[in-house]
């Protein structure tokens, strides 16, 4: 009995390997964290969005968010009740800055096994088409797996700048939210962004959420068990942040992010 989802939901899913839009969390929350990743970069000196894996250890606000338990009862009905929060991303597109997602699957570069991951994309503002809001193309969560050409452009938001290229994007679907709303996706669909042609911020925090069962190919890795029991203890566990950005979080962070970019792991990931 599913908890919140209908049937025809979860169905929908495993056809066409996304949902959306799904009422998330109060809009007040998503300009609260913003205000946070403002003070974060004028603070720092970088975006909270330049980090790879894991942005949501930086802020107490958004390791909560990973808890949200409207959330995982969304996620629960998709992947069952023992979830990881494996890894997170802050995508952040300011109004006319050109940056974009070019067409990817995550399961490419993740390095998970069975590939049974979803990713919630929470808004923090709202993310419609002309602001670059994600696309996916339907179904091809069940289709094959694709090469990547890796650009390191450095408009692309993506790590390694990861391109499927020449795919047909005919019947490519927006995933349009309002800030508060959130979208999930199969660690297989293809999927993608265009630039923000707005004045306005695009700003979503991705949080990338797994069953218990799930294994690391490329080693032993961290995540944080946010729902359930884990009777597998195939990963070791992240950090706590306490509130403040702390030099052992930094750390942790940037390792986890290292191992994603550097390609002496990509071919692993790829096995
Ligand atoms: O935010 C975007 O435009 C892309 C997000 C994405 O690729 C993801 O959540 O996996």
């Amino acid at each position: 009995m599913p908890k919140v989802l209908t049937e025809d939901q979860i169905k929908f899913y495993r056809d066409n390997g996304y949902l959306a839009p799904l009422d998330g969390v109060d809009p007040a929350e998503g300009a609260r964290m913003c205000t946070e990743l403002q003070a974060f970069e004028r603070d720092q000196g970088f975006s909270a969005g330049d980090i790879n894996m894991k942005g949501h250890l930086c802020f107490r606000r958004s390791y909560d968010l990973s808890f949200n338990d409207g959330i995982l009862d969304v996620v629960e009905d998709l992947i069952g009740p023992d979830i990881l929060a494996f890894a997170s991303r802050f995508w952040m597109k300011k109004g006319g800055d050109g940056n974009y997602v070019t067409w990817h699957q995550d399961s490419a570069y993740f390095g998970l096994e069975p590939n049974e991951l979803v990713t919630v994309w929470l808004a923090l503002t709202d993310a419609t088409p002309d602001m670059g809001c994600m696309r996916v193309i339907p179904a091809s969560h069940r289709g094959q797996t694709y090469s990547h050409v890796e650009t390191f452009a450095d408009d692309n938001l993506l790590a390694r700048g990861q391109s499927i290229e020449g795919i047909n994007d005919g019947n490519a679907q927006y995933m349009a939210l309002k800030a508060g709303q959130f979208s999930c996706h199969h660690e297989r669909i293809v999927h993608g962004s265009d630039p923000n042609a707005t004045d306005g911020d695009r700003i979503g925090l991705g949080i990338f959420y797994i069953p218990t069962h799930v294994k690391s190919t490329i080693g032993r890795r961290t995540a944080c068990l946010v729902r359930g029991v884990d009777e597998y203890g195939h990963w070791d566990i992240d950090p706590v942040p306490d509130g403040q950005l702390d030099k052992n979080i930094l750390a942790h962070m940037t390792e986890a992010g290292r191992r994603y970019v550097d390609p002496q792991f990509v071919q692993e990931a790829d096995a």
